[in-house]
């Protein structure tokens, strides 16, 4: 249990909610939707761009979980990264700069039979949708955030990021930034993410594993994912690929992801750090809370007809 944890009373559940039970994301009788059947426009990416891979491995987490096309939802912001809803055959959007995790709310706490996956980039996440991503974090609203991580901006042809490191030259620091980067992995625990991983377009199994580990989670889950421009930050992750020359380190087996302490620890180790889970918790849902209390209201009302509702209104302001 985390020392920095606050006891809190969750609302209870209250009437028969949920009033229909939600049915599994996973449809096990029908088989597992191929990649043919989930791709939908040859991705305009940059060839070599790490976006390419992580689009392949959501592909196959949609057919190894069985998800189907009814049930995939895919939001994103705006930038290279977030160009990811295009590319897959489902229900999705591509929407505005920033303001994916504020759409993407509204469609968990609207449909409890899907999973919401989000997808963009560290400028849509910590720049100007810096205070969604505080926000939706600490409403522990269901869904997964992967941010792909490029440390800088790539659509807009490199601008300093909130991740870029010291020094990096870019349009908008062409003698090198100077302002400190932003770590991800603390800002969301800070927020109050339950459910906080890191992991690199370049070791797929292991982006496959932690994107299985957070659609499994109950709340909101981010995944920060390195992922390399190389069009404008060529070798930026070279230090966390083997095949580089680097080192890609596991969360030790030993860590306890319930631990906030231990996971601030993890996550300031210096570049490449480690790879893996650092926090897990479980804590209500405003899924659940708000269910509940749309569920309370509702009993109140049962049976009655539109107009009846209102007379119990009018009668209330009496
Ligand atoms: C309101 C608004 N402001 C600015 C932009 C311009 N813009 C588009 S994408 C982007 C940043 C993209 O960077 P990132 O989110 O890191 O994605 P990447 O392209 O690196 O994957 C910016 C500033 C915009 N489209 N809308
Ligand atoms: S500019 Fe960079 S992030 Fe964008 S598609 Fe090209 S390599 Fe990928
Ligand atoms: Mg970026």
């Amino acid at each position: 249990m985390s020392s920095l944890a606050i006891p809190f009373e969750p609302l209870p559940r209250t009437g028969n909610f949920p009033a229909t039970p939600i049915p599994p994301i996973a449809d096990a009788d029908r088989k597992g939707l191929t990649k043919k059947e989930t791709a939908a426009d040859h991705p305009t990416w940059c060839p070599g761009c790490g976006d390419f891979s992580v689009l392949a491995l959501y592909f196959k987490l949609i057919e190894k979980r069985k998800i189907h096309h009814e049930k995939i939802t895919t939001v994103a912001g705006i930038g290279c990264s977030s160009r990811f809803p295009y590319f897959v055959q489902a229900h999705g959007a591509h929407f505005i700069h920033g303001r994916a995790l504020p759409f993407a709310s509204g469609v968990s706490l609207t449909r409890p039979d899907l999973h919401v996956f989000v997808f963009g980039g560290d400028g849509d996440a910590f720049s100007i949708g810096g205070n969604h991503f505080n926000h939706t974090a600490r409403k522990n609203i269901k869904m997964t955030y992967c941010v792909m991580d490029n440390f800088v901006y790539g659509l807009t042809k490199k601008q300093t990021s909130p991740t870029s490191p010291l020094g990096f030259k870019s349009k908008t620091d062409i003698w090198g930034a100077v302002d400190q980067p932003i770590n991800p992995m603390r800002q969301a625990i800070s927020a109050g993410a339950t459910f906080v991983a890191r992991t690199t377009a370049t070791n797929p199994n292991h982006v496959l594993q932690m994107m299985e580990a957070a659609m499994d989670h109950e709340g909101f889950s981010f995944i920060e994912c390195l992922s390399e421009c190389i069009e404008f930050y060529e070798g930026a992750f070279d230090a966390a690929n083997p095949r580089k020359g680097g080192k890609f380190d596991l969360v030790p087996p030993d860590h306890d992801v319930t631990d906030e302490v231990a996971a601030y620890k993890l996550a300031g180790e210096p570049f490449p750090g480690k790879f893996g889970i650092f926090y897990k918790v479980n804590k209500p849902t405003k899924n659940v809370n708000e269910a509940g209390i749309v569920n309370s209201m509702q009993e109140k009302v049962r049976g009655l007809e539109p107009w009846q509702i209102l007379q119990k209104t009018f009668d209330r302001m009496k």
